[in-house]
This record gives structure tokens, C-alpha cells and sequence, in this order.
């Protein structure tokens, strides 16, 4: 059973609520944000327990590595990877953190701007 089963997320990966996916493999699911910021607004989603960044052991690590690198292969295979895209990780409040399971955004299909503007 998976360890995210008390975020929405977790319902997600269960399928108990539908998303509309993208990828998924052992230790990961992306599907489309419901409410897009850009063009191209995918969510990547380790199927680990991990409510925020501020949670992350060094033992879980490589979990980061391994939502970016499907955010990578994704952007390349969708063919906006060379044009350029964003990713985020909000973390807590402050930080814009509204669903305790960590994530990673995938921003793109328009030039997205510097901070603050
Ligand atoms: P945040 O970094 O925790 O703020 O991002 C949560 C995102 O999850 C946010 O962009 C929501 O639009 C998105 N989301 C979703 O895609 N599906 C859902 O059922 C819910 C939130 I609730």
C-alpha cells in the first residue's frame, strides 16, 4: 500500500481519485496540475511518504533527484526541453505549500518570466 494515503495525492496514486497522468513508474507518479499556471503544468509526485521538503531524510535524498530527472525526460520527450521550462518545490506556508506531499512542479510552453515580475 502506499505511504501517501492520507494527502490527495495518495488517493491519486490509488486511483481513487481521477488525474490525468502522464508518467508513472515504481517510485513516482506526474499528472496534470488541475488548476495550470502555464501551458504545461505537470505535478511529479514520489509514491514515498514525504509531507515537505523540511521532512526529507538524507536517506531520502535520491527522491529528488529521481522527480527531476522524470521532469527532465519528460520535457525532452515532450520536445520543450530545448525552449526551456521551470521546475519548483514549495515548501510550508510561506513557501505556497498547500498539499503535504512533497512535489514537483513542471512549468512551460511560454517564457515564464524572472521573479518578481
Ligand atoms: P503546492 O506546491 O502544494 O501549492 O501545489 C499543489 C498543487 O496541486 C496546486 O498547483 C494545485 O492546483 C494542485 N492540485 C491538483 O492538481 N489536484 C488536486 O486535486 C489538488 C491540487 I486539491
Amino acid at each position: 500500500m502506499s505511504e501517501t494515503d492520507d494527502t490527495i495525492f495518495g488517493r491519486i496514486i490509488r486511483r481513487e481519485l481521477p488525474a490525468d497522468i502522464v508518467y508513472e513508474d515504481d517510485e513516482l507518479i506526474a499528472f496534470r496540475d488541475i488548476a495550470p499556471q502555464a501551458p504545461v503544468h505537470v505535478l511529479f509526485v514520489p509514491k514515498v511518504r514525504v509531507p515537505t521538503l523540511d521532512d526529507l531524510t538524507p536517506e531520502q535524498a535520491p527522491i529528488i533527484g529521481r522527480l527531476a530527472l522524470a521532469a527532465a525526460n519528460y520535457a525532452r520527450e515532450q520536445g520543450f526541453a530545448r525552449d526551456g521550462y521551470r521546475i519548483v518545490m514549495n515548501c510550508n506556508d510561506n513557501g505556497g505549500q498547500t498539499v503535504f506531499q512533497i512535489h514537483l512542479h513542471l512549468l512551460a510552453g511560454a517564457p515564464l518570466g524572472g521573479f518578481g515580475e
